[in-house]
């Protein structure tokens, strides 16, 4: 589900987001506590395709976005961050459905930040005039969390 600033709201049932197109990503992943993956590969649509779809439904975008999770998780982004390619709703790992334990059936897949900014379990993507900290970022993680800068922590620049 994606919702707008203003509350508008667009939702896919899982075979509606089935039929959206979907997309092969091929990216390393980097857990925060130092751990990295190379050339994982998912399948996905991308948050862009969403963005289209949603916007014939009276959802726009806006600067921020909060991921929300099954169970609560949270994480926070900038727009430009999951647009332009960069940021897929990921259903596959590997060729095969998403496994629960990975986020399965669906979670957010944001490559080239820490991984903690993938939410799985995804469930909506809420679209804000004004950033707000997720789950992690409010216990002391980096606000933005790019793994070439190291931004792990909250002091770290
Ligand atoms: N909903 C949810 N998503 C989450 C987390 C979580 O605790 N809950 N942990 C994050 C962190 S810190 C990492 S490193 C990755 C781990 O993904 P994996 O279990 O597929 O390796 O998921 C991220 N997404
Ligand atoms: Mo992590």
């Amino acid at each position: 589900m994606l919702r707008g600033a203003d509350g508008a709201v667009a939702r896919w049932t899982w075979d509606e987001l089935a039929a959206l197109p979907h997309e092969s990503v091929t990216a390393d992943i980097h857990c925060v506590t130092k751990w990295s993956k190379l050339d994982t590969m998912w399948e996905g649509v991308s948050v862009d395709a969403l963005l289209a779809a949603a916007a014939a439904r009276g959802v726009k975008s806006a600067p921020y976005v909060l991921a929300k999770s099954d169970g609560g998780y949270t994480t926070n982004l900038p727009l430009a961050d999951v647009t332009g390619g960069k940021a897929w709703v990921a259903v596959k790992f590997g060729g095969a459905p998403l496994a629960p334990e990975h986020g399965g059936p669906a979670r957010l897949l944001v490559p080239h930040l820490y991984f903690w900014k993938s939410a799985k379990w995804v469930r909506q993507l809420h679209f804000m005039e004004h950033d707000e900290a997720g789950f992690w970022e409010s216990f002391g993680y980096h606000n933005y969390g790019d793994p070439w800068r190291e931004q792990r922590y909250s002091g770290d620049p």
